[in-house]
C-alpha cells in the first residue's frame, strides 16, 4: 500500500521484490519494464498488505491458567488472584520447571497460529522467569523461534513483571539482586532488543521502573512499559519522559498522558484481548490519542493469564469493536505503527527499500481483515522476499 486513497490502497497494483527487499510498488500500468520481465506471479486480484507485526506478546511460557479463568468467572478479580499467589507467579513456577526444548515446543503452535494469520514479525517478552537463569532461558527460546520458523522475532526483557514469592515485600531487593543483573547478563548475550516493565499496583511503582529504565539506558537499550492497565499510576508519563518506544495497555491514560506520548513520539499499544478477558470497563482514551497525534498500535498481548489469544486479526476486530478504532487504524496498528513500537523503520509498509514481508489475503478490501471473526483469509505470506 502506498499513500493516496484510504489505506493507501492501490487498485490493480504490483509489488516487485527480491530477498534484499521491495524494489518497486505501484499500479500495474506503471510497472518498469525490467520488473515486467522478471519472474512474476498473478495474485488474481487478491489483497496484499504488509506482513502483520504483533508488537506485544508473552508467547514463551509454560503451563496454562484455565483454572484461574474459572475463578474469575466466579467473581475473583485479576488482582485478587495475583495477591493470593496465582496469576503471573503461577506461570513463573511452570516456566522455571520447563527446559528450553519444552518452552520452544509449547510456543511453536502459538506462533504457528499467528503465522497462519499473516504475521511476519513478532515481539516476545521474558518475565515468567524472575530469576536470572529462567529469564535468559526464555529469551534464548524466543531467539530459537526465529530459527525454527520463517519469522522475525524481537525480544523484550521483562524482568520487572512481578515480584517472585522469594522476594515478597522486597521489590527493590528483587530489582537489585535479580532483575538488573539479569538484564545485564541478557544484554551481554545479545538476548534483549528492548526493556519492558509492568507498572501497576500489583507489580512495580514508577520509581522502581525508573531504576530499571536507567539500567537500560546505561546499556543503550530502548524501553517500553505496561502502563495504566488497571489504574492510573503515572507509568505513561514516566515512559514518555524516558523516550520510550511505547506505552502499552494505557486504558487509564489521561489527555495529559496523551500529550506527553505525542511529545515523546511514543506509540500507544492497545491490547483489547486483555481488556476483553478481564472484562474491564475502562477503554483507552482513543479520541485523545487521535487528537494529540499519538500513533496507536494494536497487539494480541498473547499470554496465559489476561489474554490467551493467538489471533492478531481478532485483536484488530476487538480494537475496532471495543475501542472504536477504524478498521484502517486497526490495520495500521498491526503494521506500520507496530513496527514503530518496536523501533523498526524497515518494515510495516509496502514501499521500495523496505523488507519484503507481505501478506496476501483472500479478500478484496482491507476492511475485511478487522471485520471477520474466527476466519483466516490468509492466502500466503512472503517473508524476507521468500513466499511461504
Ligand atoms: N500485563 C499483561 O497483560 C500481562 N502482563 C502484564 O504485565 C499479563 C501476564 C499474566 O497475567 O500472566
Ligand atoms: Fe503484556
Amino acid at each position: 500500500m502506498t499513500a493516496g486513497e484510504a489505506y493507501g490502497l492501490v487498485d490493480k497494483g504490483s509489488v516487485a521484490f527480491d530477498s534484499t527487499g521491495i524494489q518497486w510498488t505501484g499500479p500495474d500500468a506503471d510497472l518498469p519494464a525490467k520488473f515486467a520481465r522478471a519472474e512474476s506471479r498473478d495474485l488474481g486480484g487478491r489483497l496484499v498488505t504488509p506482513g502483520l507485526i504483533d508488537c506485544h506478546t508473552h508467547l514463551v511460557h509454560a503451563g496454562n491458567r484455565a483454572r484461574e479463568f474459572e475463578m474469575r468467572l466466579q467473581g475473583a478479580s485479576y488482582a485478587e488472584i495475583a495477591q493470593a499467589g496465582g496469576g503471573i507467579v503461577s506461570t513463573v513456577a511452570a516456566t522455571r520447571a520447563a527446559t528450553e526444548a519444552e518452552l520452544l515446543a509449547s510456543a511453536l503452535p502459538r506462533l504457528d497460529a499467528m503465522l497462519a494469520e499473516g504475521v511476519t514479525t513478532v515481539e516476545v517478552k521474558s518475565g515468567y522467569g524472575l530469576d536470572i537463569h529462567t529469564e535468559l532461558r526464555m529469551l534464548r527460546t524466543a531467539r530459537a523461534l526465529e530459527r525454527a520458523r520463517p519469522v522475525a522475532v524481537r525480544t523484550s526483557f521483562l524482568g520487572a513483571h512481578a515480584i517472585p514469592a522469594e522476594f515478597k515485600g522486597r521489590a527493590d531487593a528483587y530489582l537489585d539482586e535479580v532483575c538488573i543483573p539479569a538484564l545485564e547478563a541478557a544484554h551481554a548475550e545479545r538476548l534483549a532488543d528492548a526493556v519492558d516493565g509492568f507498572c501497576e499496583g500489583i507489580a512495580f511503582s514508577p520509581a522502581q521502573i525508573a531504576r530499571v529504565f536507567e539500567a537500560a539506558r546505561r546499556l543503550g537499550l530502548p524501553v517500553k512499559l505496561h502502563a495504566e492497565q488497571l489504574s492510573h499510576l503515572g507509568g505513561t508519563a514516566l515512559a514518555a519522559r524516558m523516550g520510550a518506544l511505547s506505552a502499552d495497555h494505557v486504558e487509564y491514560a489521561t489527555p495529559e498522558d496523551a500529550a506527553a506520548l505525542a511529545a515523546s513520539g511514543s506509540v500507544a499499544v492497545l491490547l483489547p484481548g486483555a481488556f476483553y478477558t478481564l472484562r474491564e470497563k475502562q477503554v483507552p482514551p482513543v479520541a485523545a490519542f487521535r487528537a494529540a497525534g499519538v500513533p496507536m498500535a494494536v497487539a494480541t498481548d498473547m499470554n496465559p493469564g489476561s489474554s490467551p489469544m493467538c489471533s492478531p486479526l481478532l485483536a484488530m476486530n476487538m480494537a475496532a469493536t471495543f475501542f472504536g478504532l477504524t478498521p484502517e487504524e486497526a490495520l495500521a496498528g498491526m503494521t506500520v505503527q507496530a513496527a514503530r513500537a518496536l523501533g523498526l523503520a524497515d518494515r510495516g509498509r509496502i514501499a521500495a527499500g523496505l523488507r519484503a514481508d507481505l501478506a496476501v489475503w483472500e479478500a478484496e478490501h482491507p476492511a475485511e481483515l478487522a471485520y471477520r471473526i474466527g476466519c483466516t483469509p490468509l492466502h500466503a505470506r512472503v517473508f524476507g522476499g521468500i513466499p511461504c
